[in-house]
């Protein structure tokens, strides 16, 4: 049916629904999941004293190709995720490289928070010829986004975007896509042998598509919800990820329940008999705080380096960390929104401004990802394995051929909202500054 005057939905309220489909479906999956959603709505709630959905700020899939890259990449261009950061955790003993698909504005980020972690497998780093080639066999027999839901990302593309009625559709086939399919596309010999080359290699190359492996609401305490999983018993890290808990908080901490054990159809095999288990799905929390420059960043993978490398506490290897903002801003550590709270004054720059408080500097939330920390994530939820760090270089200019795109500077898109905002206040001041001057 050709409707020319149909309007589009936005892609910011496409995402929004596909990430509570996602939700629902996921919950619905690994109950263990509710459970933990549960606990992040109450604690929010307690804390906010505001009713807290707990709405989900991100997920993570791994693809085999990059073909299956590229497909996914265009999927979530139609929800308005594009792809921010290069992470290659090779380096850290994971076979993979990846980026993070997300909204790149404030106003699409209020709108719904959603994105996906999204790690590339490098089947290079598969030692066993026979197994690789036999891997790459695999991945090149299976479709994981549906001709009927490309059909609706070429006609997004082709248009600009989709109607009401596409839209749905286009919603359902996605969420297809990140199903979790309860029979393996290899026998279990198969799988044995890829489980032996890497738990994550298992993972991508014998099941049907990239099932979605945790879900990740936000709190405001991350300290209690880890108090909580283990008042309530759920199976956790053992340490939360990222910075330490300070007065200030800075990036992006996060822990997870431990990936469940899920049965598991072989192929060839009789559905009657004992299924096989397949650990990989798990449930995630994350608190995020401010965004750091990349002087501050720096800083903040030294102290993860003191931390690692001697034995103090994460209090001592984070000291030399001011934990004020107005420090953090001041010596160039992290990036900040510039509001404009008065109208007189007649500031004539911003230092002045500032030091005046006709103008205040917040904190800009991080919106990315740090690559210690989910190397940590995909650890623990993968078991140990004893997959060796290697040294193969990393490639964004290949995981961006995958995609078809550049992969964008986190550090730009928070410089421009920095930037943005510094001319708006200046621009609000000097605006009044003349009204009152007339
Ligand atoms: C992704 C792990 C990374 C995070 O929160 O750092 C991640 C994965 O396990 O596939 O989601
Ligand atoms: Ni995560």
């Amino acid at each position: 049916m050709v409707r020319p005057d149909a309007p589009f939905v936005s892609p910011d309220v496409i995402r929004q629904r596909f990430a509570a489909a996602m939700s629902a479906m996921y919950r619905d999956e690994v109950p263990l999941y509710t459970t933990l959603r549960d606990i992040v709505a109450e604690v929010n709630e307690e804390i906010t004293g505001e009713p807290d959905p707990a709405v989900e700020r991100h997920g993570a899939i791994r693809v085999g190709t990059p073909a299956e890259m590229r497909a996914i990449a265009r999927l979530f261009a139609v929800m308005g995720m594009h792809p921010v950061g290069y992470y290659d955790l090779t380096p850290v003993g994971v076979p993979v490289h990846s980026t993070a698909f997300r909204p790149l504005t404030t106003d699409a980020l209020a709108i719904n928070p959603f994105r996906v972690f999204t790690s590339l497998l490098r089947l290079e780093l598969i030692e066993d010829a026979a197994l690789r080639a036999a891997a790459e066999t695999i991945l090149a027999g299976r479709t994981i986004v549906s001709a009927e839901t490309l059909a609706l990302v070429d006609r997004a593309e082709a248009k600009g975007g989709l109607d009401e009625a596409e839209a749905e559709a286009f919603v359902a086939g996605a969420l297809e896509v990140f199903r979790w399919h309860g029979t393996a596309r290899v026998d279990g010999e198969t799988y044995a042998r890829l489980l032996g080359s890497h738990r994550l290699v298992a993972d991508v190359v014998a099941f049907g598509g990239p099932h979605i492996n945790h879900l990740t609401p936000h709190t405001h305490d991350i300290d209690r919800i880890q108090a909580e999983m283990a008042a309530r018993g759920l199976p956790h890290k053992a340490s939360i990820e990222g910075p330490p808990r300070r007065r200030t908080p800075i990036l992006l901490r996060q822990t997870s329940f431990s990936a469940l054990a899920e049965p598991f159809v072989p192929a060839g095999a009789d559905p009657a008999s004992e299924p096989l288990r397949h650990t990989a799905r798990f449930g995630e929390v994350e608190q995020r705080g401010a965004a750091l420059t990349p002087r501050g960043r720096a800083l903040y993978d030294q102290c993860l380096a003191t931390l690692r490398g001697e034995g103090t506490t994460p209090d001592e290897a984070f000291a030399a960390f001011p934990d004020d903002f107005a420090t953090l801003h001041r010596q160039g550590l992290a990036y900040a929104r510039y509001v404009a709270i008065g109208a007189s004054g007649g500031a004539t720059d911003l230092e002045e401004a500032l030091d005046r408080g006709l103008i205040v500097a917040e904190p800009i939330l991080y919106e990315d990802f740090l690559p210690v920390s989910a190397a940590g994530i995909f650890r623990s939820n993968l078991a140990d394995d004893d997959y060796s760090a290697s040294t193969q270089a990393s490639s964004q200019a290949e995981l961006e051929a995958a995609i078809g795109r550049a992969i964008l500077s986190p550090f730009a898109l928070y410089q421009a909202i920095e930037d943005a905002s510094r001319e708006a206040a200046l621009a609000h001041l000097h605006g009044s500054v003349a009204l009152h001057e007339t």
